[in-house]
């Protein structure tokens, strides 16, 4: 049955912004940029199979990875769409080596940052599997008639003013936070607009879903061996065994968990030392959703929104999920 009567992203946007008398609606305005760029993006990925989009660049972002097509297409329409209204100054991209400075529009200096991973878990890209892009956004914290610095962008994760994703899936969503819970928007491809459909989402307090790259089991410590030990034994008074879910996709994983309840684990291990996610555009922003939304985010020991960014690509460990289940993790990791 069609909808009509839902409320839309961009009225819910301007509802929230009512509440502050004070707002200048330029964070508002960003949003904004945010979903035009994100529908856009949904077109090209949904029509990924017969346009010319799928495959890779043949050349390596700054990650060292294979950049695939479709990467750089995210990348190019994001950083469009927030380099045209003014609100933004800077921008720091997975696709990126460093920030980017955006020249002010209408002589107005943008007081925002914005850091995003325009296309996480792109090597899903060629076999239809979800996918999606994690954004976050910071006041600048660098004099406003100057340009965009490196200080602007690597602030601590309790610093930001809104985070979010769109997860391109069986439905394209759009969750995010501007601290004042999570809320969620399903696209109506027919009407191209977003609806609310996932008001003041919050993670299950007890989940019984953890979901890990269990292939890497041998490098994992041996907190995190214990704890998926823990959660594969049986205790059917707790629930247990849990189900193992892993779609090798970060938002498709945390949109999951965050809806049904449950645990990610992306550990340190010998090769990678501090594991794989990145810390200001991966991990960052999916730990204020799991905090707004009830639920815990961690390095391991230390809250991740706690961290001191050193560098704009550094990674981390990360553990985000329903909150008795991160407590049975930090209560192994500390044991072991
Ligand atoms: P990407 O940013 O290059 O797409 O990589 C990040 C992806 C995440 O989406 C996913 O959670 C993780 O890498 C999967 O890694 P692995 O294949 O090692 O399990
Ligand atoms: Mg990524």
């Amino acid at each position: 049955m069609e909808c009509v009567a839902g409320t839309t992203l961009g009225e819910f946007i301007i509802r929230q912004q009512s509440a502050f008398p004070d707002a200048t609606g330029e964070l508002s305005t960003l949003l904004s940029s945010l979903q035009r760029a994100a529908r856009v993006v949904n077109r090209e990925i949904n029509r990924a199979g017969i346009s010319d989009v799928l495959g890779s660049m043949e050349q390596l972002n700054v990650q060292g990875e294979e950049q695939q097509k479709l990467d750089w297409f995210a990348n190019e329409r994001f950083k469009e769409a927030l380099a045209a209204r003014g609100e933004v100054c800077g921008l720091a991209s997975e696709e990126e080596e460093g920030f980017v400075s955006f020249s002010p529009v209408n002589t107005r200096p943008g007081k925002y940052v914005v850091l995003i991973d325009p296309l996480d878990g792109s090597s899903n890209i060629d076999v239809n599997i979800s996918i999606g892009t994690i954004f976050s956004i910071y006041r600048r914290v660098s004099p406003l008639d100057g340009p965009a610095q490196l200080e602007d962008f690597l602030q601590p994760g309790c610093k930001q003013v809104a985070a979010g994703y769109i997860i391109y899936g069986s439905s394209t969503m759009l969750v995010y936070s501007t601290g004042q819970g999570v809320n969620g928007f399903t696209l109506d491809p027919s009407l191209g607009s977003f609806f609310l459909s996932h008001p003041n989402m919050r993670i299950p307090e007890r989940g019984r879903i953890y979901s890990i790259n269990e292939g890497n089991y041998q490098d994992f410590p041996t907190g995190v061996k214990r704890f998926i030990k823990h959660c594969q034994e049986d205790s059917p008074e707790q629930g247990r065994p849990y189900s193992s879910r892993y779609i090798g996709s970060l938002v498709a994983d945390f949109h999951r968990n965050l809806i049904k309840g449950g645990i990610y684990l992306y550990p340190p291990g010998t090769n990678l030392p501090d594991g794989k996610l990145r810390l200001l555009y991966e991990a960052n922003p999916l730990a204020f959703l799991m905090e707004q939304a009830g639920g815990l985010a961690t390095d391991g020991s230390t809250p991740l929104l706690q961290l001191q960014p050193r560098t704009l690509h550094q990674r981390t460990p990360c553990y985000l999920g329903s909150r008795y289940l991160m407590l049975q993790l930090m209560k192994t990791l500390v044991e072991a």
